[in-house]
C-alpha cells in the first residue's frame, strides 16, 4: 500500500522498483522515506552520465538503512535477478560499510549516503558491515530472490523447517553433586509463529529457557553470562531464591559474567526471567524460563511429565525487536506454549491412553492471565502456588482449569479416557486463535479405533 502512495505521489522512475514492502503503516517511517526518496531523486543516484540504455537494464532500486548495528530492512526481496541500484544511507553517528557477499563493499560515513549498482543472482546476497564486532552485534541481512508470487508460503515453510519444537518433556533431576547451571543471554532471531521470526533476547538461545529441575534444600550456582558480541545489558531474578534484589539480580553488561547462589527453600513451581530495564521489555522478548522444586521425598511417580510455559509475544517489524509500546497494552499478537504459536497442535505431544500425565504449567505473562485447560480431563491434583488439591480428598473434588496470574505456576495431573486428541488451551479464549493451542494425542489419536 505505502509502496503504491510513494508510486502515484513522487511518479519517480527510480522508485518504482522497490521490491521491498512497508508492512506497517508507519508514519514516521513514511515521512524518512519520503525525504529519503526526495533526496535521492534531487542527486541523481544513477550518475547522469549513463545512457537511457544503461538505466533501462536496472530492475529497481533498492534502500537500506543502517540503524544502531542493524540494517533497515534487514530481509529484502527482489521478484527477478538483475541489476539494482542500491542506496545506503547511514543514520548513525560512527562509521560503517556494507560488504556484499559478491565482493562489493561501500563505506558509508556518519550521516552520509552511498550508492552502487549491484549484480543480484538467482540465488541472492548476502550483506554485512566488516567492521570488527558489528556483524556479530546484527549488522547483518539478505536479499533474496522470489520469484513466485508466493513469497509469504515460501518464507514460512522455510523458517518453520527452521524451528524444532520445544521439547516438553521435564528433564531429570539434576544429581545430587551437580548444581552448577551455566545460563547464557543470547540475542538471536527465533521463530515465534509460523513464518514470523522476531529478534529475541534468551537464557541458552531458546525460550522459555531451560528447565531447572531441583529438589528441596538444594543449593543452585547460577553462572550467568552475557556474551560480548551481545548489545544489551541483562540479568536473571530466581523467584525460587530469596536474595536481595540489589545483589545477585543485578544487571551485567555484554562481555560480564556473575554468579548467583541460592537454595530451594521452597517447592513449587517457579518463574525465572530478566529484570533488566524495561523488565517488560526483556521478558516480552522471551528472557524467562521455569524452576521446578520437587519436594525432598519427590512427587509420586506418574507415566508423564511436561514442562509448559505460557507467554506472550507482541512482534515488531519481522526479523527485528519485539515491540515494547504494543507489550504495554493489553492486546498481544501471540499467546503461546513454549515460545512457538500453536507449536503443540502442528507437533502434538503424544502419551499413552489411561496413563497419568504431570504438568508443570507457567504462566511468564508478562502481562495476561492464563486460565489453564486440557479438554476432555480433570485434573485429580493441582498444587498451585503452595495450594494442594490432592487426589485422595474427602469429597472427591476435582479442578477444570488453573487460573494463573502473570509468573504464577502450578502442578496438574490428570489421566486421558481414551484414544484421541486432548486440546491444551487458555480457557480466555480470545488467545486461543493467536496460539494458545496444542494437542495431546492419547494413543494412536483416533476414538474409533479403540
Ligand atoms: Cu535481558
Amino acid at each position: 500500500m505505502n509502496t503504491l502512495l510513494l508510486s502515484s505521489t513522487i511518479k519517480n522512475k527510480q522508485l518504482q522498483g522497490i521490491q521491498h514492502s512497508i508492512t506497517k503503516a508507519n508514519r514516521y517511517t513514511l515521512v524518512v522515506i519520503l525525504l529519503l526518496a526526495i533526496a535521492l531523486s534531487a542527486c541523481q543516484v544513477i550518475p547522469s552520465s549513463e545512457s537511457e540504455s544503461d538505466q533501462a537494464v536496472i530492475s529497481g532500486d533498492l534502500n537500506i538503512n543502517i540503524l544502531a548495528m542493524s540494517y533497515s530492512p534487514s530481509k529484502l526481496e527482489v521478484v527477478k535477478p538483475g541489476r539494482y541500484a542500491v542506496n545506503v544511507s547511514n543514520t548513525t553517528t560512527i562509521p560503517h560499510d556494507i560488504v556484499f557477499s559478491n565482493g562489493i563493499k561501500l563505506v558509508v560515513a556518519p550521516g552520509q549516503q552511498a550508492s552502487t549498482l549491484l549484480d543480484i543472482p538467482d540465488s541472492g546476497l548476502g550483506y554485512s558491515c566488516s567492521l570488527p564486532g558489528h556483524k556479530d552485534a546484527g549488522m547483518f541481512g539478505t536479499i533474496t530472490v522470489n520469484s513466485e508470487g508466493h513469497h509469504a508460503e515460501r518464507k514460512a515453510t522455510e523458517l518453520l523447517a527452521n524451528y524444532s519444537p520445544y521439547d516438553p518433556k521435564v528433564p531429570a533431576l539434576l544429581p545430587f553433586e551437580t548444581r552448577d547451571i551455566y545460563l547464557r543471554a543470547e540475542e538471536k532471531l527465533n521463530t515465534v509463529a509460523k513464518g514470523v521470526s522476531q529478534q529475541l533476547w534468551t537464557y541458552n538461545g531458546k525460550v522459555p529457557g531451560p528447565v531447572i529441575h531441583v529438589r528441596l534444600g538444594d543449593m543452585v550456582r547460577i553462572h550467568l553470562s552475557n556474551p560480548a558480541s551481545n548489545k544489551l545489558a541483562h540479568s536473571v531474578d530466581f523467584h525460587s531464591s530469596q536474595v536481595a534484589w540489589n545483589d545477585e539480580m543485578t544487571s551485567i553488561n555484554p562481555g560480564e559474567e556473575k554468579l548467583y547462589q541460592w537454595r530451594a527453600d521452597y517447592a513449587g513451581v517457579w518463574m525465572y526471567h530478566c529484570g533488566s530495564n524495561p523488565a517488560l521489555h526483556h521478558i516480552a522478548s522471551g528472557m524467562y524460563g521455569m524452576v521446578i522444586v520437587e519436594p525432598r521425598e519427590g512427587l509420586p511417580k506418574v507415566d508423564h511429565e511436561f514442562a509448559l510455559v505460557q507467554s506472550e509475544f507482541y512482534v515488531g517489524q519481522e526479523g527485528h525487536t519485539t515491540d515494547l509500546h504494543k507489550a504495554s497494552l493489553h492486546d498481544p499478537d501471540y499467546v503461546v506454549f513454549n515460545g512457538v504459536a500453536n507449536q503443540y497442535k502442528d507437533h502434538p505431544i503424544e502419551v499413552g491412553t489411561g496413563k497419568k500425565v504431570r504438568m508443570y504449567v507457567l504462566n511468564a505473562g508478562p502481562n495476561e492471565d492464563s486460565s489453564f485447560h486440557v479438554v476432555g480431563t480433570i485434573f485429580s491434583r493441582v498444587i498451585k502456588e503452595g495450594i494442594e488439591l490432592t487426589p485422595e480428598n474427602k469429597g472427591h473434588y476435582g479442578a477444570q482449569a488453573v487460573d494463573l496470574a502473570p509468573a504464577q505456576g502450578a502442578i496438574i495431573e490428570f489421566t486421558t479416557a481414551e484414544d484421541g486428541l486432548y486440546p491444551m488451551v487458555t480457557h480466555a479464549f480470545n488467545f486461543v486463535g493467536k496460539g494458545a493451542l496444542g494437542l495431546i494425542k492419547a494413543g494412536d489419536g483416533d476414538p474409533k479405533n479403540d
